[in-house]
């Protein structure tokens, strides 16, 4: 099941704020969904994310199947009681994931043929299986299994006859994904992805194909796959406000919190994007004002929070002992990080999670009250202030 419904759209740009009803709950859009590729958003606890206004996490079938396997999701009757989410998820179709494997695969008509990661097993994921193991997964959102066009292959930039060929086989088995999908009766919604390389055209075939097998809802796929950022951005323009109005549009993979401004504006509904939870392991802070490396040396003794506007839990703190005193400084955040202290990476994720959620209820407060060109503005002087 999946109900969308659009509340309000800008007359400015191509963005619109909307609801999105699924089988474990409602999700406001546009929306920020926080990655978790094996069942669990990395060192967060799935209270923190509900405390932080996460309304809906991702999954990856690839993963979930190799680890912990078909038989143990079964037994819990699904991934939202194994991993004790009960808000909304949406599970990737392994397509992606099998293309970043890179060498160690064979793609043909029927599937891709590889070895697996864990323990070279010979594999063979095909969009049945996908469907298959997506369905005992239970994913509120279904991804259909594609095949990711690659900007470039070892310096050999992608031909606009191999992004063809490429689409057209995605095409074919998002068909034999719808068929399977409902044959297996699977209560949930099944998204279609749009691909094509670099090329418009492909990308208006491959979304007329998909359109016509009427989806309830659609992703864009194939970007920030390593080409220059204004490629991306020449896609980001072309495709979303060319898909249906009245359904949900999904960005695959992206991005910034740029990308993400630019993305609604573009009329991008759902995001999802390793970056804030990926990077704050990394020590690469985002905030209101620009984005920090906490194992810079300057923050050796600096008091101040990461982001004086944060109300998250290492900006604003949380015990008892905290609370009036602050939260946790950049000081003792770089300490952490010097330590290889288990807190730091959990701190900076809570923090770069929050901020990115915060960045998308911000967005549809401001297309509520009309306001998203000035938020616009707003959001570009603050990003170049500095931290
Ligand atoms: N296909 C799938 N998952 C994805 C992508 C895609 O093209 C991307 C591209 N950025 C991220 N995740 N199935
Ligand atoms: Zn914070």
């Amino acid at each position: 099941m999946l109900q969308f419904d659009l509340l309000n759209t800008d007359p400015d740009s191509h963005a619109r704020r909307g609801t999105l009803t699924l089988n474990h709950g409602v999700v406001q859009t546009p929306i920020f969904m926080p990655v978790g590729t094996y069942g669990t958003v990395k060192g967060v606890m799935p209270r923190s994310l509900e405390e932080m206004g996460a309304q809906i996490i991702l999954g990856n079938t690839f993963h979930l199947w190799m680890r912990p396997g078909l038989d143990v999701v079964r037994h819990f009757g699904g991934l939202h009681r194994f991993e004790v989410w009960n808000k909304p998820i949406l599970t990737d179709s392994g397509g992606f994931q099998v293309w970043s494997l890179g060498a160690m695969r064979k793609i043909s008509e029927e599937g891709v043929k590889f070895a697996s990661p864990v323990n070279g097993d010979k594999l063979f994921l095909t969009p049945e299986i996908s469907m298959e193991i997506q369905t005992i997964l239970n994913s509120d959102i279904v991804m259909q299994f594609d095949e990711c066009t690659p900007y470039d292959t070892k310096g050999h930039i992608t031909t606009e006859a191999e992004a063809r060929t490429s689409m057209e086989l995605s095409v074919r088995w998002a068909r034999r994904c719808q068929a399977e999908f409902a044959r297996l009766q699977n209560p949930n919604a099944l998204f279609g992805i749009v691909q094509g390389g670099m090329f418009e055209h492909l990308r208006e075939e491959s979304l007329a194909q998909l359109v016509e097998m009427d989806f309830p809802g659609y992703a864009i796929g194939g970007v920030s796959v390593g080409e220059p950022k204004p490629e991306m951005l020449r896609i980001m323009a072309h495709t979303p406000h060319r898909l249906p109005a009245h359904k949900p549009r999904y960005l695959m993979g992206v991005g910034t919190p740029e990308d993400l401004v630019e993305g609604v504006a573009q009329g991008v509904d759902m995001f999802d994007c390793v970056m804030p939870t990926r990077n704050a392991r990394n020590g690469t802070i985002f905030t209101r004002y620009g984005d920090l490396k906490i194992r810079n040396a300057k923050h050796r003794s600096d008091e101040r929070p990461l982001d004086e506007t944060c109300t998250c839990h290492a900006c604003a703190g949380t015990s008892g002992v905290a609370k009036g005193a602050g939260g946790f400084s950049r000081a003792y955040l770089h300490h952490l990080d010097r330590c290889g202290e288990m807190l730091g990476p959990m701190l900076t994720t809570i923090h770069n999670l929050h901020y990115y959620l915060s960045l998308m209820a911000e967005i549809r407060a401001a297309l509520e009250a009309g306001t998203f060109t000035e938020f616009r503005a707003q959001f570009a002087r603050d990003r170049a202030r500095g931290v």
